[in-house]
């Protein structure tokens, strides 16, 4: 046992941040051991309710398998204890020299989806402006930026979660919320319990599909063709919001004009979908007007044509009335805290972002640096070189495409750190390993921007010498020399009360509510007197911006990749990353209760694929890519449950079980550089020896 709890027993009230639903929990406290985690019922999120991993903290937290000691790496290629002193001071060394032999800028970071996409974010890239490399790398390169992006340009905001629970009409594209987002399903089950529709596009059959009122099961990377086809029949059966065209956008004629080709058996063609069902989806939308939503999942996003799919599905958004109206696609307002960035302070002009030259769009709306471009400039092979790295709360050694050449770039940096709770395959690789905080040992701000809320999370458990990320970063840069004018905060809670100073709410008053507090009443159709955060200030259905930049300026439907290059060496279509409820991505993969559910990588695959493969289940499949080969046993799903000459493998699976040994980095989405994780030619072949070797 190890680790202090702040108090010897009792409950402490926090936020989990295991995963972005951020969901209110209860850690029950028993001397001076947390003993059990439940769900806080005041919190709005979960209101109790928890999926299986927020218990499950307490097995990641005392793992025995768990980092408490800084590592660095020896001559023979094992680890040595080191004192965090020691590791930092030789850290700070090494970077020293990175910049003398070629430069701040040949240094970078890279954050990971474990840290969120919020406060935990903005400390590397803090750090990063203060140091003087605009080199920031993270999961933001093939999650959630792409619909970000598309949803930016339309409309000027993503909203990452709708207001369901007053919807008349519901079309999920491509996700599968049970399992990926459970916090969605109150509402969405509390909207449907008052008639509202559910329509779900997903090729495969999942545990949302078996709830819908229409199931569509579209060709992966065709959604686009069926969103125009839905926006022709709603424009010919006068089905759309007039007044809001007419007056909040633009472009609406050259849409209405390029949508007029999507007819029910053009889109059936693209698609595979029957005519008769694209048209009764068409009704469906239809009759749900103005209360209306399409909410798109990541799967989107890892298609090459993902972009301009979710524009066209954020075009048919507001062609239905739905924008910022209660049940449809509300416009969070956002809370005025400070910025932690220093993008204003520091602009940083003069230093050529890695990637932004391939990926102009991904950089100037997100300041990401395209990871694949970066993985190549580690190899040699980027405008410059990047020779430092530091990592923290991601494993993109399993979890990035191509990782054969992701671990290859890491193995030959001239510095890897790696901030982790255990030894992964990305940790394995690193100079030094360093034991992160884990959620339960920090305190931070979780802003729930699409019901204008904000919660504070604390601190319940502290362990001496494994130190939370804002003070690995404020050391580091006190000890690079510009610590005390960027991180002049002692602790997290001195940054905590900093952000929050202009909102005029005081920590304590979060720290007394633990489920947080409204910050700004919602209210709707704010369009009507501001003009929308985009370019033009009105729904754009075609963009200036994109045109400017040489892009097409209609989120016009281009064929996937599999279709324009067609291959006889690969032709099954493999889906990557279908979630499983008990692990997030490659984590948790160490907790025996959950590995006893699944324990280990399948290939799911269609009969009649199984029959003509002379596959029985069980048995071992070699799955090859252009890029790579793995083997692993066949789970052969019902007649239904996958379109045949369709397969999934769940990402996240660590060595021969890692489908992103297939997937591809250099098939990427035009406009955002995000690549292509589904929709994977692939040939399939019944390994030779049973038990799987290659
Ligand atoms: N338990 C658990 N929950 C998670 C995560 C986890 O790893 N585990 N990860 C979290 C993160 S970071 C993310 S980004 C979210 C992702 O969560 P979601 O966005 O819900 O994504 P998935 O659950 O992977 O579901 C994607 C679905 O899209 C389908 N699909 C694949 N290709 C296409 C296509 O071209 N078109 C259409 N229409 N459908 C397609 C797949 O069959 C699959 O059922 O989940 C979050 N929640
Ligand atoms: N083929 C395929 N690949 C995919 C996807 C897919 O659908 N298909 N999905 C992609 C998506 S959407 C995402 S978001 C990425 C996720 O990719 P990653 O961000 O690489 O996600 P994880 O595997 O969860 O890695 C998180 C790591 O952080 C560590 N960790 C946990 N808590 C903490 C903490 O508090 N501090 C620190 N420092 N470390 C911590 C964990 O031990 C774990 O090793 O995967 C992507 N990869
Ligand atoms: S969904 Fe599960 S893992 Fe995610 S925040 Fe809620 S309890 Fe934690
Ligand atoms: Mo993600």
């Amino acid at each position: 046992m190890y680790g202090q709890t702040v108090i010897d027993n009792g409950t402490i009230a926090t936020i989990c941040r295991q995963c972005d639903m951020r969901c209110g929990i209860d850690a029950v406290v028993e001397s001076g051991r947390i003993a059990k985690i439940t769900g806080m019922k005041a919190h709005p999120q979960n209101r109790g309710r928890l999926c299986p991993k927020g218990p499950a903290a307490i097995d990641t937290v005392y793992h025995p398998e768990r980092l408490l000691k800084p590592l660095k790496k020896n001559r023979s290629g094992s680890f040595d204890e080191i004192s965090l002193d020691q590791a930092m001071e030789e850290i700070t060394d090494r970077l020293g020299a990175v910049v003398e032999n070629y430069g701040k800028r040949s240094i970078a970071t890279w954050h990971g989806e474990a840290l969120g996409f919020a406060q935990q974010e903005m400390y590397p890239r803090r750090f990063l402006r203060a140091l003087g490399s605009p080199n920031f790398l993270s999961v933001n390169s093939l999650c959630y930026v792409s619909r970000y992006i598309a949803y930016r340009l339309v409309q000027g905001y993503w909203n990452a979660c709708p207001d369901f629970r007053n919807a008349r009409c519901i079309l999920l594209w491509g996700t599968n919320p049970p399992v990926s987002h459970f916090t969605f399903m109150q509402s969405i089950d509390e909207a449907k319990r008052r008639g509202a529709k559910l329509v779900i596009i997903d090729p495969r059959i999942t545990e949302i599909s078996r709830r819908a009122d229409l199931h569509l099961r579209p060709m992966p990377g065709t959604d686009g063709a069926l969103a125009w086809g839905l926006m022709r029949q709603l424009i010919e059966t006068d089905h759309y919001d007039k007044e809001f065209i007419s007056q909040y956008s633009v472009g609406f004629d050259e849409a209405a004009t390029y949508a007029r080709r999507f007819t029910a058996e053009v889109v059936a063609g693209i698609t595979g979908l029957p005519p008769d069902q694209i048209e009764e989806c068409g009704r469906l939308v239809g009759a749900g007007l103005p209360q209306t939503i399409n909410y798109v999942g990541v799967s989107l996003e890892h298609q090459e044509n993902g972009v301009n799919a979710v524009r066209a599905i954020a075009c048919l958004g507001g062609l239905t009335g739905a924008l910022d109206r209660e049940g449809g696609d509300p416009w969070p307002e956002p809370l005025e805290e400070r910025s932690l960035t220093l993008y204003e302070e520091l602009p940083l002009l003069d230093h050529e972002p890695i990637g932004a030259a391939d990926y102009p769009v991904l950089y100037d709306f997100y300041k990401e640096c395209n990871t694949m471009k970066a993985v190549e400039a580690m190899l040699g092979e980027g405008p410059y070189p990047l020779r430092a790295l530091i990592v923290a709360g991601g494993n993109p050694v399993n979890t990035n495409p191509n990782v054969a050449k992701v671990a290859e770039a890491f193995a030959g940096l001239d510095l890897l750190v790696v901030r982790e709770l255990f030894l992964t395959e990305t940790a394995a690789l690193a100079d030094y390993v360093l034991p992160a905080a884990s959620f339960i040992e920090r305190s931070e701000l979780h802003i729930y921007a699409h019901y204008q809320w904000v919660s504070l999370s604390r601190r319940v458990l502290q362990i001496p010498g494994v130190i939370d990320e804002y003070s690995f970063w404020r050391d580091l840069a006190h000890r690079l020399g510009f610590g005390a004018k960027y991180f002049p905060w002692q602790t997290e809670e001195e940054v905590n009360r900093w952000l929050l100073e202009p909102t005029g709410i005081a920590p304590e008053q979060l720290e007394q509510h633990p489920e947080g507090r409204e910050y700004k009443p919602v209210r709707f159709e704010k369009y009507r007197k501001q003009p929308l955060a985009n370019l033009s200030g009105k729904f754009e259905f075609s963009s200036k911006y994109l045109k400017e930049l040489g892009y097409p300026a209609l989120p016009i439907y281009e064929e996937p990749h599999y279709v324009r290059n067609r291959s006889e060496g690969f032709p099954y279509l493999l889906i990557s990353g279908a979630r499983k409820r008990v692990y997030l991505h490659s984590r948790y993969r160490n907790i025996p209760r959950f590995r006893r559910l699944h324990p280990q990588a399948e290939i799911e695959l269609h009969p009649a694929d199984a029959a003509t493969l002379g596959v029985r289940e069980g048995d071992q499949v070699r799955v090859s890519s252009e890029i790579g080969s793995i083997v692993l046993p066949a789970k052969i799903l019902g007649e239904e449950e996958i379109l045949p000459g369709l397969v999934q493998i769940t990402h996240g699976w660590e060595g021969q079980g890692n489908v992103n040994r297939l997937t591809f980095d250099g098939i990427t989405d035009p406009i955002s550089g995000f690549p292509l994780l589904t929709s994977v030619p692939v040939r399939l072949e019944r390994a030779e020896t049973e038990g799987g070797s290659i």
